[in-house]
């Protein structure tokens, strides 16, 4: 941690990155006067507890007083790294495994390190990984989509083709279905790397697939569903609605302004803004035009809600509107009392968000959160709100409202409504208990 500050401290778990200058830069872009005057006052007790602290005293702080090594000596130069990495200092941010949740490694996941990351744009080294046969990075020369089906002129597309005609590029989040399905029956995993980490957001960049499915011809009267199919050896298979697939999916190359990476679809990937995960097939090597949806192994004996009277919901692949915070969240510590930034990120499969509550008493009471620009459709969307930590427990909440008015529900009222054997599609308010003595817990509160 670089930083000598007394105040708005978090200590990290091992796991867990916490960025070093949490107190930096407030006083910064157009507050409010009530804003101002929290901040003003929060600072000022922050202070005043520290009054003998190294806070304003540079005098013995070699970091003040001691010339640098980087100041008096010469730097690397250019290209040094031709393709540029993190700083040595952020090597615990990483994309990490939950021990023991599946058998092998290549049908596994690995999880996004959300306490970790600034705004909305998840970079693309710590993109989160869900395969169910390993991934392969695959030569685009040698890659070819088809479209076949319900279509007047089916085509086979190579990549060079594909990139050359009108593309788009556009902000969207991808969650897994299977996001938060650990915690359904109670608190199961330590951080939000783990309970909300199946979540990713990048820029995308392709065709769209409405345009393709124009060129292909296809039958509109009858066209219904669309088939995609990886090229991977898991052959993985879904059915998209048609409504989704003609309104904002694409075909995508792109990724925040570079190739997808060979984890996440290179060279070709399907995106369907606002649907799980799985429907969003990597390695995309072929979609067929069909009336009917194909029942294919992924949604009739996997990803179904399975419901209290013992009937499996099917095809229910939008996800619905959600939020957590992600810092302070579990597994940090707040160090010292005084000011803190709660701040996290909301999204909804349904369109924008309109407004995110806070509670820091288990949501007795609520405070409507700044919501941070851009706020996009189906897109995340950061929020942050001012907190002054007087050392005593507390529980924090977030609370996302879409567009369409829908509210994220509690974990009791989903409980409620899908009963306790439910895997997929947790969209339930996310409660984080901070003790006395700082530590950050996953606790549920229904
Ligand atoms: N071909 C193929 N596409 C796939 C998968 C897969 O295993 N094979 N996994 C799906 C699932 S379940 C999810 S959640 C997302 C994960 O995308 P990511 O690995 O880029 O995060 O890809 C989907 N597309
Ligand atoms: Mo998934």
């Amino acid at each position: 941690m670089g930083t000598q500050r007394k105040f708005g401290r978090l200590l990290p778990a091992p796991e867990n990155f916490v960025p070093p200058s949490l107190a930096a830069e407030i006083g910064a872009h157009g507050m409010n006067d009530a804003r101002r005057d929290f901040l003003r006052k929060s600072f000022a007790a922050a202070s005043a507890a520290l009054a003998s602290g190294s806070l304003l005293a540079a005098d013995g702080d070699p970091a003040i007083l001691q010339p640098q090594k980087h100041a008096t000596s010469l730097g690397l130069p250019v290209a040094h790294a031709p393709y540029g990495q993190p700083s040595r200092h952020e090597a615990s941010l990483q994309r990490r495994e939950s021990p023991g949740l599946t058998r092998k490694r290549e049908s596994s996941i690995s999880f996004t390190p959300l306490q970790g990351l600034f705004g909305i744009i998840t970079p693309n080294g710590l993109h989160f990984e869900r395969h169910h046969a390993g991934w392969h990075d695959i030569d685009p020369a040698g890659h070819r989509l088809m479209i076949n089906g319900l279509v007047a002129s089916p085509k086979v597309y190579t990549i060079g083709e594909l990139m050359r005609l009108p593309s788009v590029s556009r902000m969207h989040f991808i969650e897994c279905g299977a996001n938060s399905a650990m915690d359904w029956a109670g608190p199961a995993v330590p951080s939000v790397q783990y309970t909300h980490g199946m979540l990713s957001c990048c820029e995308f960049t392709g065709v769209p697939l409405s345009l393709l499915l124009e060129h292909c011809g296809i039958d509109a009267a009858r066209a219904k569903w669309i088939l995609a199919e990886g090229a991977d050896g898991a052959s993985l298979t879904r059915s998209i609605p048609i409504e989704r697939a003609l309104d904002d999916a694409i075909v995508a190359w792109g990724m925040n302004g570079e190739m997808l990476r060979p984890e996440n679809g290179y060279p070709l990937r399907l995106v369907v803004p606002g649907v799980q995960g799985v429907c969003w097939v990597k390695w995309l090597r072929r979609l067929e035009v069909g009336d009917a949806p194909y029942a294919t192994r992924e949604e009739s004996t996997q990803y179904l809600d399975l419901m209290p009277n013992g009937l499996q919901r099917q095809y229910s692949i939008i996800q619905e509107c959600k939020s957590v915070i992600t810092s302070p969240s579990g597994g940090q510590r707040l160090l010292d009392r005084g000011y803190y930034n709660i701040t996290g990120l909301a999204w909804s499969g349904r369109g924008k968000i309109a407004r995110v509550d806070v509670s820091i008493d288990g949501g007795r009471n609520w405070q409507q959160a700044r919501l941070e620009s851009p706020v996009l459709p189906k897109c995340l969307t950061r929020f942050n709100i001012d907190w002054a930590w007087d050392g005593k427990p507390y529980v924090l909440q977030s609370r996302a409202t879409d567009e369409t008015g829908h509210v994220q529900p509690k974990i009791g009222a989903l409980r409620a409504m899908r009963g306790t054997r439910s895997v997929y599609h947790n969209n339930a308010i996310q409660s984080w208990q901070v003790s006395a003595a700082g530590e950050v817990a996953n606790v549920q509160i229904s």
